[in-house]
């Protein structure tokens, strides 16, 4: 029912029903679209906040996109109706939104398109949606062929909806000069002060269309008459019934009529998206259309070959064989793609989350190191003078921050020299520190170096008497937003992560030559963790904080919320836990929060407000935050895991962040492993029957950690000063791995083995051992054969 494709290029499901909501995503600079194998479609561009040419039937309120988002009959989608002429009878493709459930069905998710093969009475039908590489717009083809044993006759009518527009204006009309359907609105505001800036909206939605249709129909409700969306009442008539829309839901409804011998086909292709004026849709028509067969050359071909390559320019610097097929396929096509649209869009935010800007950025440093160094000066730019961070990094001239950048946060200059780290490692490229940046308001400048330092001091001074950091609305856990807010809570996590990151800054200090720097940093870390483990160790586990009226949460006495994950892992890495509490630690986190899809945040879930934890608690038991297998949260503790050498545990649980290996596993979580979701449901033992379903959100700063793990962790090809160190950490599992790694311009090629007689690792390149491991003097464009030999049970 799932499987890749020969190469790799696909994901395949052959099913409309058995995971409905299992979709692909496509973006490029300017939109993206996440489609579901029933042919629903949520597409966004950036004007520059991101807006919609495709709508929901009602009025839709502002909001990030939802997790396990539900489709409806009237969802926005693309369809193709099918009627055959000789009898009525009606199916549309993919699937949605007549149901009939084709005799043939595959949905293929791919890198740079996305298809699905439909047959259904002697009739195939592949609909294929790729983008062009920053245009805002859709480039459907739609392939008709014949494979019944006689002439057939049709009519194909593709049906993209528009949904509601605006409730001040929207109409719509086919075109017949450009040979689309136009719908127009404007988008509504109320204050005058808008206006300057939604006059220049895209406020259009079109339909163009290569070939001249039979027929048309642009309003939603005589399209669909009596017999609704699922049986449009227009499909009946011969022909469409050439209406408009005047103040009325617009659909984009096309009619083509076939008359196709023995296998015979025809290729349809269009064009949907949004548009300033008809002169853009005529430019638009002009380039990927018009010019074909006068010079040759065919614009829409070629944007679909720009497409591939906008992609493919996202490869990761792993290339990697074992055992497990499933993580294969993953690492070396989805993982790589998914960072680097989170790299390339931001999430399509004009104002990032300071910490989601900062990971995705680290995650960059895997492909396009220079975005990310860029990244990271821009971040530092917008830095108080105080040493603070801003809750979100403004990205565009017109942007403000909003929504959650509203609400204060604690925890953002703990990122600084923890994502700086993994851009360090794998460039090498020190002079970083001595960039000169301003502070927010441009006037003053201080070096990278001075900035992150600022940053560092922010942490110390920014706590209580105990030393404990405070978590005022928020720290990494956004909706823990009432612990703090009196001005008095205070996050054991925020204290631990800071711990974390004066050890990395103080190390980054130590290579780059500023031991006194770095002498004070290292002692900072082991205060704050003297001061973890006098507040926050509660025998068996970790606090999670202390609320404003001083009550230490996240502890055995609590019903619910009793552990978290955060405070476990990053203890770990702060080196807050000795090897006593590192079991014990590692044991409660077994017992009470691993599930068979994944490790969760917290446990157990809350089922009611607690008001000095916040909004956390309010959320359904198992979703998000309150004890979810929330990746970033688990990829965390999984790093954790690795930096102190538990491979086996490790391992176990990120080969769960995938779906499957078994088709079992795949339905519950509903999901293709062509991408790694912000959750997975948990609260396993309260609601198993919902556990391990997937949100479907794309967006998550899980995936450039996951990439970490792999490259720090699992396989061992960290970079450091002297070059690259090669330390694996395989499951025992594994006889055998190969790896290729890009790094630093050149290429290693490692084999890895188990062989008896073998008692601790062993490096070899070109046959010589490498006493330390590191491979050094790298030269670019070498290429290095490694063989490392491993013990069998290490
Ligand atoms: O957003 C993420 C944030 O982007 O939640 C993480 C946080 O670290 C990331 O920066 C953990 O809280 O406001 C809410 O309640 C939402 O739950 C968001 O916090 C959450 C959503 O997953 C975004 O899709």
């Amino acid at each position: 029912m799932i499987k890749a494709s020969e190469n790799n290029e696909y994901y395949e499901l052959t099913s409309p029903t058995s995971m409905p909501k299992a979709s692909g995503f496509l973006w490029n600079d300017n939109m993206m679209i996440q489609v579901n194998c029933r042919g629903y479609a949520v597409a966004q561009f950036m004007q520059p906040e991101p807006a919609k040419y495709s709508h929901a039937p009602n009025l839709e309120a502002k909001t990030f996109m939802q997790p396990e988002q539900p489709y409806y009959a009237h969802h926005p989608g693309r369809f193709i109706y099918m009627k055959d002429e000789e009898n009525g009878e009606i199916f549309s493709a993919p699937y949605e939104p007549v149901r009939v459930l084709p005799e043939k069905y595959t949905f293929a998710v791919g890198k740079h398109n996305i298809k699905w093969y439909i047959e259904q009475d002697g009739i195939q039908v592949e609909m294929t949606i790729t983008l062009p590489k920053d245009g805002v717009m859709e480039l459907w083809r739609v392939k008709v062929k014949n494979i019944s044993n006689r002439k057939r006759t049709f009519s194909m009518y593709p049906a993209f909806t528009v949904g509601y527009m605006s409730w001040m204006n929207q109409s719509g009309e086919y075109n017949e000069k450009l040979q689309a359907i136009v719908c127009s609105s404007i988008t509504p505001y109320q204050k005058y002060q808008d206006y300057d800036k939604i006059k220049n909206f895209r406020d259009k939605t079109y339909l163009l269309a290569e070939e001249t249709p039979f027929s048309w129909e642009v309003n939603q409700e005589a399209f669909e008459g009596e017999g609704g969306i699922h049986s449009p009442s227009a499909l009946q008539q011969e022909a469409l019934g050439k209406g408009d829309s005047r103040y009325e839901m617009p659909i984009c409804a096309l009619q083509y009529k076939l008359d196709l011998n023995e296998e015979e086909e025809k290729e349809y292709r269009f064009i949907f998206g949004p548009a300033h004026n008809e002169n853009e849709i005529e430019t638009i028509k002009q380039q990927f259309f018009m010019d074909k067969n006068e010079t040759g050359f065919d614009g829409f071909t070629e944007a679909e070959q720009e497409y591939e390559k906008y992609v493919a320019a996202g490869r990761g610097c792993l290339e990697i064989h074992t055992p497990d097929a499933g993580l294969d396929n993953m690492v070396n096509h989805w993982l790589p793609r998914q960072m680097y649209y989170h790299g390339i869009t931001n999430r399509l935010s004009t104002d990032p989350q300071t910490r989601n800007y900062l990971q995705d950025n680290m995650g960059m440093s895997y492909i396009k190191p220079q975005v990310a160094r860029d990244a990271f000066l821009h971040a530092l730019s917008q830095q108080k003078r105080n040493g603070s961070m801003p809750d979100g990094i403004i990205l565009h001239k017109d942007a403000e921050l909003k929504y959650i950048n509203q609400v204060p946060h604690t925890d953002h200059c703990v990122w600084l020299p923890i994502c700086l780290s993994a851009y360090l490692d794998e460039t090498n490229d020190y002079s970083i520190l001595d960039e000169v940046v301003p502070f927010d308001g441009g006037t003053e400048t201080a070096t990278v170096y001075q900035h992150i330092n600022l940053a560092m001091d922010w942490l110390i001074h920014d706590r209580d008497e105990r030393g404990l950091n405070y978590i005022n609305q928020g720290d990494w856990c956004d909706p823990m937003n009432m612990v703090g807010y009196k001005g008095k809570g205070v996050s054991g996590w925020l204290t631990t992560a800071s711990a974390y990151a004066f050890m990395i800054w103080a190390d980054i200090c130590e290579k780059n030559g500023e031991l006194k720097n770095s002498q004070k940093y290292k002692e900072e870390a082991d205060k704050a963790n003297d001061v973890i483990n006098t507040y926050l160790w509660d025998g068996e586990w970790y606090a999670r904080g202390i609320t404003d009226d001083n009550v230490v949460f996240g502890i055995s006495k609590d019903k619910e919320g009793r552990i978290f994950l955060n405070s476990q892992g990053w203890a770990l890495l702060s080196g807050a836990a000795d090897e006593s509490q590192k079991a014990k630690l590692l044991k409660a986190v077994e017992e009470q929060l691993e599930s068979p899809y994944g490790v969760e945040m917290l446990a157990p879930a809350y089922t009611k407000m607690r008001e000095d934890v916040g909004r956390v608690t309010q959320k359904h038991p198992g979703s998000a935050e309150n004890g979810a297998v929330y990746n970033h949260a688990a990829v965390f503790y999984i790093y954790a895991l690795y930096t102190a050498g538990e491979k086996e545990n490790a391992y176990r649980l990120l080969r769960k962040m995938i779906p499957g290996p078994g088709l079992d596993d795949v339905l519950q979580r509903g999901q293709l492993p062509v991408f790694i979701p912000n959750y997975y449901r948990g609260a396993y033992r309260q609601i198993p029957r919902t556990a391990g379903r997937s949100s479907h959100l794309f967006n998550t700063g899980t995936v450039s950690w996951v990439y970490r793990c792999l490259v720090d962790g699992l396989f061992g090809v960290r970079g450091d000063k002297d070059g690259l160190r090669i330390e694996p950490q395989l499951p025992d599992s594994w006889n055998e791995a190969s790896v290729k790694r890009e790094f630093r311009g050149s290429q290693v090629e490692i084999e890895l083995k188990r062989e008896a007689g073998v008692t601790e690792t062993e490096v070899y390149c070109d046959g010589v051992l490498l006493h330390d491991g590191i491979l050094r003097d790298i030269e670019k464009d070498a290429l290095y054969k490694i063989e490392v030999k491993l013990p069998f049970n290490n």
